[in-house]
């Protein structure tokens, strides 16, 4: 039976990330892609050079005739803009009692770009947080959300706790911007060798996940990809441990396999493990 998943994302026309990237992945797991386009952003590797973001109205009169006609068995949410677009967004997923909630709690780009303001964070804590099986942020994001400085292990728990107060039911921080941190990080057995590790919060039961960490530029569309992944992969059934445990490596064997095209960040390589 063909399972159908559904993004709710910016879309990056240079193809490294948002719903390109989410439509990658769900076709690669074998789940039948559907988006729908909350902003239009202007990017290649090397930046976002602005963005149009749809209306909530827009966003609506996408999603509404997708859930309407197809089983959707997953969500996946990424860049979404403003407060406007993500209460709507929540509303519809609470109307129609859409399952299966991945919230990728996108804030700003690599390069710095701010994806989305203020209001929209706030909302989206208030909002979606509730809604979503998990959320998925990075360090950078855990600490924009939580107002916790993350310096170590201890401090990942601390903001964790913070979101898990904020409602979010479970919480899986992404370590791979900590690797660089002096100390801590580094895999003690063997010389040089490194590992990112990711700490998935189900509830107050903490699991770590760890992985090779590749010293490399070409990490554009990581965030994004994990989420689709781990929607596809409970679109398809698998529960939530092991769906994260597929969406790190297929995005640990993407990182290693990049492509390494344009004159930036390289978009990774999205296909089958
Ligand atoms: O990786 C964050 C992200 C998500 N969605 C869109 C983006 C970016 C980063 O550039 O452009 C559309």
């Amino acid at each position: 039976m063909t399972k159908i998943a559904l993004t709710i994302a910016g879309v990056d026309p240079s193809g490294g990330a948002g719903t390109i990237a989410d439509v990658k992945t769900f076709a690669v797991f074998g789940v039948f892609p559907t988006a729908a386009i909350a902003s239009i952003t202007f990017q290649n590797t090397l930046g976002v050079y602005g963005a149009e973001h749809q209306s909530a109205d827009s966003v609506r009169q996408q999603i509404v005739p997708i859930v309407d006609d197809y089983d959707v068995a997953a969500v996946k949410t990424g860049m979404l803009p403003t407060r406007e677009v993500i209460e709507e967004v929540a509303s519809i997923i609470s109307e129609r009692g859409l399952k299966n909630i991945v919230v990728d709690p996108v804030v700003r780009s690599t390069s710095g770009f701010d994806l989305i303001d203020d209001a929209a964070l706030r909302s989206l804590i208030a909002k979606l947080f509730p809604l979503a099986d998990i959320i998925t942020p990075n360090i950078p994001e855990a600490e924009r959300i939580s107002g916790v400085a993350i310096e170590s292990e201890a401090d990942i728990q601390d903001a964790a706790s913070v979101m898990r107060e904020m409602g979010a039911r479970n919480v899986l921080i992404k370590g791979g911007h900590m690797v660089n941190a002096e100390g801590g990080m580094r895999n003690a057995e063997s010389s040089g060798k490194r590992i990112a590790k990711d700490f998935l919060f189900l509830g107050s039961e903490l699991r770590v996940f760890e992985g090779d960490y590749w010293e490399t530029t070409a990490t554009h569309g990581t965030g994004c990809t994990l989420s689709s992944a781990i929607a596809a992969n409970l679109a398809l059934g698998n529960d939530l441990i092991t769906s994260v445990e597929i969406a790190k490596r297929f995005v640990n064997e993407a990182i290693r396999a990049a492509p390494m095209i344009g004159r930036g960040h390289s978009p990774i390589n999205i296909k089958p493990i």
